[in-house]
């Protein structure tokens, strides 16, 4: 399994960062997601086998949140 930790702007709320956390589960290969309204932190863990970081940042912008730059 692989972490990967983002910064995430966008999230207002609990209802964000729920809404972010289940589309990020719907990718094949992501286990668990942990997104905090408050502070943007985001953290993914992932099959790198099944997943790539480059899918799950598309992901978060298409749900309507923006990755920032690392
Ligand atoms: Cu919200």
């Amino acid at each position: 399994m692989e972490i990967l930790n983002l910064k995430v702007t966008g999230m207002h709320c609990e209802g964000c960062s729920r809404a972010l956390s289940a589309s990020v589960r719907t990718l094949a290969g992501v286990h668990r997601v942990d997104a905090q309204a408050d502070t943007g932190a985001t953290t993914v863990t992932y099959d790198p086998q099944r997943a790539r970081p480059e899918a799950i940042r598309k992901q978060i912008e298409a749900a309507g949140f923006e990755v920032l730059p690392a």
